[in-house]
């Protein structure tokens, strides 16, 4: 039977990379973020493919969360696919300067987010004994680098929460895994550095991850046979060897 994902953060980068490669393999899709026209272009698009349904809300306002599944039609109420990827870093600062509202919105965003969108659907993943969780994690989740400090503590805590999820959902057989990559070629670095021309650099002098390279991965995890969970894998670059060495021929 079609199965139906739930995709949070896909006007942009892994989100919507995964969107397009779910697509292509005729899985139903629900589609969210905050920009509400790049989610109208892009169901214009995959509609060719698939049902679409999207939904613009703030991953970080819990009402706004319950509120929109809340309000899906029938057709798209049962969700067999979780993907909790909406994200991103705030800033890149020593702990001493960090930048009250850049935590905020990791913490908020980062790990409340991925919590209230999640306390929506688990229920009906529950009732039914069924279901998949994959959440967006980072190799930041798995080693923190300097200044990475809050943004490394919110993707600990992804980590931390998909091992719970894993532990209190086993008895009902529902699939909870993280991938966690490392440098992605996408709109982070833009949104990390707020439109500072630091952020072209980034993935200057090597081959940064693509995000059709994670959309892959992500697919691979959900087309598992029944008794196969991914329950966690972390993605490099070639040229990355961990989150601070990275070759790179400048
Ligand atoms: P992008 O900036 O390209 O995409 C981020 C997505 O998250 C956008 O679709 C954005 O949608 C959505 N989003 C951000 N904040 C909110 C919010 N408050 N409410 C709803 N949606 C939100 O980055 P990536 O694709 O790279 O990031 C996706 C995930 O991958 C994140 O969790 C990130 O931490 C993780 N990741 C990224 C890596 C990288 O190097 N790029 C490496 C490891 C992990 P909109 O703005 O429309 O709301
Ligand atoms: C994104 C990868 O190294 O910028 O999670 O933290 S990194």
């Amino acid at each position: 039977m079609k199965k139906t994902a739930f995709i949070t953060g896909a006007t942009s980068g892994i989100g919507l990379a995964t969107a397009n490669e779910f697509a292509k393999h005729n899985i139903k899709l629900i589609l969210c973020g905050r920009r509400k026209e790049r989610l109208e272009a892009l169901k214009n698009q995959l509609e060719k493919k698939t049902e679409v349904f999207t939904l613009t809300f703030d991953v970080a306002d819990k009402n706004a969360v319950s509120e929109a599944i809340s309000s899906l039609p029938n057709d798209f109420k049962h969700i067999d696919i979780l993907i909790n990827n909406a994200g991103n870093a705030h800033g890149l600062d020593p702990i001493e300067s960090g930048n009250i509202e850049d935590w905020d919105a990791m913490m908020d965003i980062n790990v409340k987010g991925l919590l209230y969108v999640s306390k929506a659907i688990i229920p009906q993943m529950v009732a039914r004994k069924s279901g998949q969780i994959i959440n967006i994690g980072s190799s930041a989740g798995k080693e923190v680098y300097p200044k990475g400090n809050v943004y490394c503590g919110s993707k600990h805590a992804v980590l931390a929460i998909t091992e719970g999820m894993r532990i209190d959902l086993n008895p009902y057989g529902i699939k909870v895994g993280a991938v966690n990559p490392g440098l992605v070629e996408t709109e982070f670095s833009k949104v990390r550095f707020k439109g500072d021309a630091i952020a072209d650099t980034v993935y200057k002098g090597y081959k940064a991850l693509q995000a059709v390279d994670i959309a892959e991965i992500i697919y691979f995890a959900v087309s598992r046979p029944p008794h196969v969970n991914i329950a966690d894998i972390l993605v490099f670059c070639t040229a990355q060897a961990n989150s601070t060495i990275v070759k790179k021929d400048l």
